[in-house]
């Protein structure tokens, strides 16, 4: 059992000067639409629907808030959230890159976006979700380019990895480290990027991603968050378990199997080949 397993809807945002005005560390998971980020939280917090996924790109409009700690999440626990208790929040940005949103609005959420990612102070990383066949497009960079220079840490989850195979999943890391990498700061030290390979289809990644993300909360040190998993170290090397699943192209019949929870996954497909 996770510590973001508590977590909670707390509230929704759609412009900069109702952001939650608590000081505690919050990590954004930010990427093009479609790529998997209600998903990947929705998974990570072991619930269904805390965010909401869908096969229709372009779902996540608002930027929702999602706290960790100050109640109680268990069956029948529907006790109000203490403030003051909050010692996180885990933040689901709306994705760009969706094509049919309207000129006005799409510029109305790249700049809430971009002034989101760059000002705000508790913002201690961004968790960057890309599909892992099609990474570093150039929407990502240029996310990745306005985070950079706050010096902080980005965290890459390389999505949809169950739709490579084994050795296009290595490929796709291989080549997602290269680009990181030969990111440096004026003194020529590496920037704090990381990347992985992750499925919620699969659950695969996700000891490592979980691990992390508590990690840039702070959640980690302490020893508060009693049932922390030990650090699951083979998660990347061991992507390749799925390797054999890796050319199913229609993975909505397997999810309901698959998934321990059913972490919403349908069959990510009418909108999959979009470039
Ligand atoms: N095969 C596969 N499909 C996935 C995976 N993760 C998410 N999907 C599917 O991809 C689609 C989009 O997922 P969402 O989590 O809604 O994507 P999002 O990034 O939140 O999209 P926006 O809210 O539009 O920004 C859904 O159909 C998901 O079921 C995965 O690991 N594998
Ligand atoms: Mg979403």
């Amino acid at each position: 059992m996770s510590v973001l397993w508590q977590a909670r809807f707390f509230t929704t945002v759609n412009r900069l000067q109702d952001l939650p005005k608590y000081k505690v560390p919050e990590v954004a998971f930010a990427g093009r639409s479609n790529a998997g980020k209600s998903t990947a939280i929705n998974l990570l917090c072991n619930q269904k629907k805390l965010a909401f996924a869908s096969k229709t790109p372009g779902r996540t409009q608002h930027i929702n808030f999602f706290s960790i700690g100050g109640a109680h999440v268990a069956m029948h626990r529907k006790d109000a959230t203490r403030i003051d208790e909050i010692r996180a929040f885990l933040v689901d940005l709306p994705g760009y890159g969706y094509a049919e949103v309207s000129g006005t609005a799409k510029h109305h959420w790249q700049e809430l976006l971009g002034r989101y990612v760059q000002a705000r102070e508790q913002l201690t990383a961004l968790v960057l979700i890309m599909d892992a066949r099609r990474p570093f497009t150039d929407l990502d960079v240029e996310m990745l380019e306005w985070f950079a220079p706050t010096g902080k840490p980005i965290h890459c989850l390389l999505s949809k990895s169950d739709k490579l195979n084994r050795s296009e999943q290595a490929d796709a890391l291989r080549l997602a480290r290269t680009i990181l990498g030969s990111y440096v700061d004026e003194s020529g030290a590496p920037l704090p990027f990381s990347v992985q390979l992750f499925s919620a289809l699969k659950r695969s990644g996700l000891d490592e991603a979980d691990l992390k993300i508590r990690t840039l909360l702070g959640l980690v040190e302490g020893g508060n968050d009693s049932a922390d998993s030990a650090p699951d170290g083979a998660t990347v090397g061991a992507a390749g378990a799925d390797a054999d699943t890796g050319k199913s192209t229609d993975v909505g019949a397997e999810a309901g199997d698959d998934a321990g929870i059913d972490a919403g996954i349908d069959a990510d497909n009418a909108n999959d080949n979009k470039p």
